[in-house]
Protein backbone atom coordinates (compact mmCIF):
# COMPACT_ATOMS: atom_id res chain seq x y z
CA UNK A 1 0.00 0.00 0.00
CA UNK A 2 1.07 3.73 -0.54
CA UNK A 3 1.46 6.19 2.26
CA UNK A 4 -0.88 8.28 0.59
CA UNK A 5 -3.87 5.71 1.41
CA UNK A 6 -2.16 3.90 4.89
CA UNK A 7 -4.79 5.73 7.13
CA UNK A 8 -7.68 4.48 5.17
CA UNK A 9 -6.22 0.86 4.27
CA UNK A 10 -5.11 0.42 8.12
CA UNK A 11 -8.94 1.41 9.09
CA UNK A 12 -10.56 -1.14 6.53
CA UNK A 13 -8.10 -3.93 7.31
CA UNK A 14 -9.00 -3.40 11.41
CA UNK A 15 -12.66 -3.13 10.93
CA UNK A 16 -12.12 -6.53 8.36
CA UNK A 17 -10.18 -8.26 10.88
CA UNK A 18 -12.61 -7.22 13.96
CA UNK A 19 -16.13 -8.42 11.78
CA UNK A 20 -14.80 -11.58 10.48
CA UNK A 21 -14.45 -13.32 13.99
CA UNK A 22 -17.74 -11.72 15.00
CA UNK A 23 -19.57 -12.91 11.73
CA UNK A 24 -17.85 -16.36 11.95
CA UNK A 25 -19.05 -16.62 15.96
CA UNK A 26 -22.71 -15.29 15.42
CA UNK A 27 -23.05 -18.00 12.29
CA UNK A 28 -21.69 -20.79 13.86
CA UNK A 29 -23.54 -20.11 16.95
CA UNK A 30 -26.96 -20.03 15.31
CA UNK A 31 -25.80 -23.41 13.75
CA UNK A 32 -25.19 -25.19 16.67
CA UNK A 33 -28.51 -23.70 18.61
CA UNK A 34 -30.10 -24.31 15.35
CA UNK A 35 -28.56 -28.18 14.95
CA UNK A 36 -29.67 -28.36 19.13
CA UNK A 37 -32.83 -27.32 19.04
CA UNK A 38 -33.58 -29.74 16.24
CA UNK A 39 -32.27 -32.71 17.75
CA UNK A 40 -33.47 -31.88 21.54
CA UNK A 41 -36.44 -30.47 20.62
CA UNK A 42 -37.40 -33.77 18.10
CA UNK A 43 -41.53 -34.95 18.09
CA UNK A 44 -40.14 -38.48 18.87
CA UNK A 45 -38.05 -37.54 22.40
CA UNK A 46 -40.86 -34.76 22.93
CA UNK A 47 -44.36 -36.72 22.90
CA UNK A 48 -46.04 -33.92 25.03
CA UNK A 49 -44.82 -30.27 23.91
CA UNK A 50 -43.39 -27.55 26.34
CA UNK A 51 -45.55 -24.93 26.81
CA UNK A 52 -43.07 -22.61 28.32
CA UNK A 53 -43.78 -19.19 26.33
CA UNK A 54 -41.34 -16.97 28.15
CA UNK A 55 -37.55 -16.76 29.55
CA UNK A 56 -36.26 -13.32 31.22
CA UNK A 57 -33.34 -14.14 31.47
CA UNK A 58 -33.05 -15.62 27.88
CA UNK A 59 -34.49 -12.60 26.83
CA UNK A 60 -32.92 -9.83 28.51
CA UNK A 61 -29.44 -12.13 27.03
CA UNK A 62 -30.64 -12.05 23.55
CA UNK A 63 -31.32 -8.28 23.47
CA UNK A 64 -28.27 -7.04 25.53
CA UNK A 65 -25.63 -9.24 23.89
CA UNK A 66 -26.37 -7.68 20.50
CA UNK A 67 -26.26 -4.57 21.58
CA UNK A 68 -23.36 -4.79 23.10
CA UNK A 69 -21.57 -6.58 19.55
CA UNK A 70 -23.33 -3.37 17.91
CA UNK A 71 -21.90 -0.79 20.12
CA UNK A 72 -18.43 -3.05 19.63
CA UNK A 73 -18.85 -2.73 15.99
CA UNK A 74 -19.94 1.09 15.51
CA UNK A 75 -16.42 2.42 17.09
CA UNK A 76 -14.23 1.52 14.53
CA UNK A 77 -17.34 2.07 11.64
CA UNK A 78 -17.09 5.77 12.34
CA UNK A 79 -13.83 6.26 11.86
CA UNK A 80 -14.45 3.97 8.72
CA UNK A 81 -16.61 6.72 7.76
CA UNK A 82 -14.75 9.67 8.62
CA UNK A 83 -12.19 8.24 6.28
CA UNK A 84 -14.74 7.79 3.42
CA UNK A 85 -15.09 11.30 3.15
CA UNK A 86 -11.79 12.64 3.98
CA UNK A 87 -8.80 12.47 1.49
CA UNK A 88 -5.66 11.80 3.73
CA UNK A 89 -2.46 13.12 2.45
CA UNK A 90 -4.03 13.50 -1.35
CA UNK A 91 -2.13 14.21 -4.14
CA UNK A 92 -4.38 16.45 -6.35
CA UNK A 93 -7.63 18.19 -5.99
CA UNK A 94 -10.51 18.40 -8.25
CA UNK A 95 -13.34 20.44 -8.20
CA UNK A 96 -16.70 19.30 -9.66
CA UNK A 97 -19.43 21.24 -9.91
CA UNK A 98 -23.17 20.14 -11.09
CA UNK A 99 -25.19 22.72 -13.34
CA UNK A 100 -28.16 22.21 -15.37
CA UNK A 101 -27.32 20.17 -17.22
CA UNK A 102 -23.79 19.87 -17.20
CA UNK A 103 -20.43 18.85 -15.15
CA UNK A 104 -17.85 21.84 -14.90
CA UNK A 105 -14.08 20.65 -13.77
CA UNK A 106 -11.81 22.90 -12.03
CA UNK A 107 -8.14 21.24 -11.69
CA UNK A 108 -7.15 23.54 -8.57
CA UNK A 109 -3.29 22.26 -8.93
CA UNK A 110 -2.85 23.05 -12.50
CA UNK A 111 -3.85 26.73 -11.79
CA UNK A 112 -7.53 26.12 -11.40
CA UNK A 113 -7.87 24.55 -15.08
CA UNK A 114 -11.63 24.87 -16.09
CA UNK A 115 -13.47 23.10 -18.68
CA UNK A 116 -17.12 22.04 -18.93
CA UNK A 117 -18.07 18.23 -20.21
CA UNK A 118 -21.68 17.87 -21.75
CA UNK A 119 -23.25 14.82 -23.39
CA UNK A 120 -21.59 14.20 -27.03
CA UNK A 121 -24.70 11.51 -28.17
CA UNK A 122 -27.35 11.98 -27.35
CA UNK A 123 -29.42 9.60 -29.77
CA UNK A 124 -28.21 6.54 -31.30
CA UNK A 125 -27.28 8.42 -34.65
CA UNK A 126 -24.79 10.40 -32.40
CA UNK A 127 -22.79 7.41 -30.91
CA UNK A 128 -20.34 7.08 -33.51
CA UNK A 129 -16.73 7.42 -33.31
CA UNK A 130 -16.59 5.14 -30.36
CA UNK A 131 -18.97 7.46 -28.58
CA UNK A 132 -21.37 6.25 -26.29
CA UNK A 133 -24.80 6.96 -25.96
CA UNK A 134 -25.38 9.13 -23.35
CA UNK A 135 -22.18 8.24 -21.44
CA UNK A 136 -19.52 9.89 -23.63
CA UNK A 137 -18.91 13.72 -22.84
CA UNK A 138 -17.39 16.15 -25.39
CA UNK A 139 -14.35 16.51 -22.84
CA UNK A 140 -13.77 13.83 -20.79
CA UNK A 141 -12.20 14.01 -17.13
CA UNK A 142 -8.51 13.64 -17.32
CA UNK A 143 -6.98 12.06 -14.58
CA UNK A 144 -3.42 9.94 -13.88
CA UNK A 145 -3.01 7.02 -12.42
CA UNK A 146 -2.02 5.66 -9.14
CA UNK A 147 -3.11 8.96 -7.71
CA UNK A 148 -4.99 9.94 -4.42
CA UNK A 149 -7.48 12.44 -5.60
CA UNK A 150 -9.52 14.62 -3.52
CA UNK A 151 -13.00 15.72 -4.85
CA UNK A 152 -14.71 18.56 -3.82
CA UNK A 153 -18.29 18.73 -5.37
CA UNK A 154 -20.43 21.38 -5.20
CA UNK A 155 -23.61 22.57 -7.43
CA UNK A 156 -24.63 26.39 -8.75
CA UNK A 157 -28.57 25.25 -9.13
CA UNK A 158 -30.57 22.26 -8.06
CA UNK A 159 -29.19 18.69 -6.23
CA UNK A 160 -27.00 16.97 -8.64
CA UNK A 161 -24.99 13.91 -7.69
CA UNK A 162 -21.64 12.77 -8.77
CA UNK A 163 -21.32 9.21 -9.46
CA UNK A 164 -19.05 6.76 -10.79
CA UNK A 165 -19.46 3.11 -9.79
CA UNK A 166 -16.30 1.96 -11.28
CA UNK A 167 -14.20 4.41 -8.31
CA UNK A 168 -16.67 3.65 -5.48
CA UNK A 169 -17.83 7.22 -5.60
CA UNK A 170 -20.87 8.58 -5.23
CA UNK A 171 -21.33 12.37 -3.74
CA UNK A 172 -24.10 14.63 -3.80
CA UNK A 173 -23.18 18.32 -5.32
CA UNK A 174 -25.44 20.85 -3.18
CA UNK A 175 -25.65 24.29 -4.12
CA UNK A 176 -23.91 26.29 -1.01
CA UNK A 177 -22.18 23.31 0.30
CA UNK A 178 -18.86 21.74 -0.25
CA UNK A 179 -18.85 17.79 -0.12
CA UNK A 180 -15.54 15.97 -0.07
CA UNK A 181 -14.83 12.71 -0.97
CA UNK A 182 -11.70 11.10 -2.66
CA UNK A 183 -11.09 8.48 -4.99
CA UNK A 184 -7.79 6.49 -6.26
CA UNK A 185 -7.66 4.84 -9.67
CA UNK A 186 -5.31 2.02 -10.23
CA UNK A 187 -6.04 1.08 -13.79
CA UNK A 188 -5.54 3.35 -16.86
CA UNK A 189 -8.65 3.18 -18.87
CA UNK A 190 -12.03 5.04 -19.44
CA UNK A 191 -15.20 4.68 -17.05
CA UNK A 192 -18.18 6.39 -17.44
CA UNK A 193 -20.74 7.57 -14.86
CA UNK A 194 -23.63 9.80 -14.23
CA UNK A 195 -25.51 12.48 -12.65
CA UNK A 196 -27.50 10.17 -10.27
CA UNK A 197 -29.89 12.97 -8.03
CA UNK A 198 -33.05 13.93 -10.37
CA UNK A 199 -32.47 17.11 -10.87
CA UNK A 200 -34.62 18.38 -14.09
CA UNK A 201 -35.33 18.00 -17.77
CA UNK A 202 -32.01 16.76 -18.51
CA UNK A 203 -30.83 14.35 -15.77
CA UNK A 204 -30.10 11.70 -18.16
CA UNK A 205 -28.54 13.81 -20.25
CA UNK A 206 -25.01 15.09 -17.95
CA UNK A 207 -23.13 12.05 -18.07
CA UNK A 208 -19.12 11.59 -16.79
CA UNK A 209 -16.45 9.94 -18.75
CA UNK A 210 -13.03 9.83 -17.11
CA UNK A 211 -9.98 8.70 -18.76
CA UNK A 212 -7.40 7.59 -16.52
CA UNK A 213 -3.95 7.85 -17.92
CA UNK A 214 -0.35 7.31 -16.86
CA UNK A 215 1.17 10.30 -14.87
CA UNK A 216 3.79 11.18 -17.98
CA UNK A 217 0.44 11.59 -20.11
CA UNK A 218 -2.08 13.40 -17.86
CA UNK A 219 1.99 15.57 -17.29
CA UNK A 220 1.70 16.42 -21.07
CA UNK A 221 -2.37 17.24 -21.26
CA UNK A 222 -2.27 19.88 -18.40
CA UNK A 223 0.74 21.24 -20.24
CA UNK A 224 -1.31 21.19 -23.61
CA UNK A 225 -4.48 21.94 -22.07
CA UNK A 226 -3.41 24.87 -19.94
CA UNK A 227 -1.52 26.02 -22.93
CA UNK A 228 -5.15 26.01 -24.84
CA UNK A 229 -6.82 27.35 -22.21
CA UNK A 230 -4.18 30.71 -21.70
CA UNK A 231 -3.06 29.80 -18.64
CA UNK A 232 0.89 29.63 -20.06
CA UNK A 233 2.63 30.68 -22.77
CA UNK A 234 1.56 28.72 -25.66
CA UNK A 235 4.60 28.10 -27.27
CA UNK A 236 5.42 24.16 -26.70
CA UNK A 237 9.58 24.03 -27.38
CA UNK A 238 9.03 20.36 -28.20
CA UNK A 239 6.17 18.72 -30.31
CA UNK A 240 3.76 16.70 -27.05
CA UNK A 241 2.58 13.46 -28.29
CA UNK A 242 -0.96 14.33 -26.44
CA UNK A 243 -2.28 11.53 -24.01
CA UNK A 244 -5.86 11.54 -26.11
CA UNK A 245 -8.12 13.48 -25.84
CA UNK A 246 -7.57 17.40 -25.49
CA UNK A 247 -10.68 18.62 -26.56
CA UNK A 248 -10.59 21.87 -24.68
CA UNK A 249 -11.53 24.47 -23.27
CA UNK A 250 -14.54 25.99 -23.14
CA UNK A 251 -13.49 29.31 -21.23
CU1 LIG B 1 -27.80 16.44 -12.36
Amino acid sequence: MQDAVTPVAEAMHSFHNLLLPIIIGISLLVLVLLLYAMWRFREKANPVPSKTSHNTLVEVLWTVVPIIILVIIAVPSFRLLYFGDKAANADMTLKIVGHQWYWEYIYADADDLTFEARVAARTPEEAVDGKVRLLSTDNPLMIPVDTTVRVLVTSTDVIHSWLLPAFGVQKYAMPGRLNETWFRAEKTGVYYGQCNQICGLDHGFMPIEVHVVSKEDYATWVQKAKAQAGLTDPTPTTAVAAAEPVRLPLH
